[in-house]
């Protein structure tokens, strides 16, 4: 079966949000576009604690763009950015919601950062994803959203190391870019895990 995940296209990645994610709004078509090629979607949520570790706001001193240490792992610190509830958190008004058959939400533990779908950073606890997709025996995995530099990518390799024929649909994704040339070695090293790099006329 061939499964969609569309990955956090919520407001606060969306032009005038927290966290702009630059042509963000562009994937919204896309994604709605591709979504009749698929028997099942879902989609993540970056759903934060306002006390979320990752927010420069919760280190006093730090600034958006800084790295520390979080749970022994380098964490880059992000603005405040989809917090439970708020209307930052919410999916793109025009995204067909409608089609997504379960949300899971990562990024709930105020100690630790949930980038991947599947798992969080520190890969102590999983959102129930991997066990919801091989329960319904799917094989073949689709990413799709935001960003590809960060949680898109973490996805996808989650996806294939979990033994999911790992595809994204390279102009559904846009990039955080914090540095320049972040989208394109996201793009080499989910390529380089065997995951396929695809445009969204492959699916028609
Ligand atoms: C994301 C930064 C912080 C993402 C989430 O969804 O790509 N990026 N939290
Ligand atoms: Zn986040």
């Amino acid at each position: 079966m061939r499964t969609l995940i569309v990955v956090d296209l919520q407001k606060d990645f969306l032009l005038g949000g927290a966290l702009a994610v630059a042509g963000g709004d562009e994937v919204i078509p896309v994604i709605n576009g591709v979504m009749p090629s698929f028997e099942l979607i879902v989609a993540t949520r970056d759903w934060h604690p306002p006390n979320h570790g990752s927010f420069a706001e919760n280190h006093p001193g730090r600034k958006p763009g800084d790295v520390v240490e979080l749970n022994g792992l380098e964490q880059t610190l992000w603005p405040v950015h989809c917090v439970q509830n708020t209307a930052g958190a919410e999916f793109a008004a025009s995204l067909d919601a409608s089609r997504i058959a379960h949300v899971f939400d990562k990024g709930t533990d105020p100690s630790v950062d949930s980038y991947s779908g599947f798992f969080d950073n520190v890969r102590r606890h999983e959102t129930g994803l991997r066990e919801y997709l091989k329960s319904r025996d799917v094989t073949e995995v689709y990413v799709a959203g935001l960003a590809t530099d960060v949680c898109v990518q973490a996805t996808a390799l989650d996806s294939a190391g979990l033994g999911f024929d790992t595809y994204v649909i390279e102009e559904a994704c846009r990039s955080v870019e914090l540095r320049r040339g972040d989208g394109a070695k996201a793009i080499e090293s989910m390529r380089g895990a065997g995951v396929h790099i695809v445009g969204s006329e492959s699916l028609s």
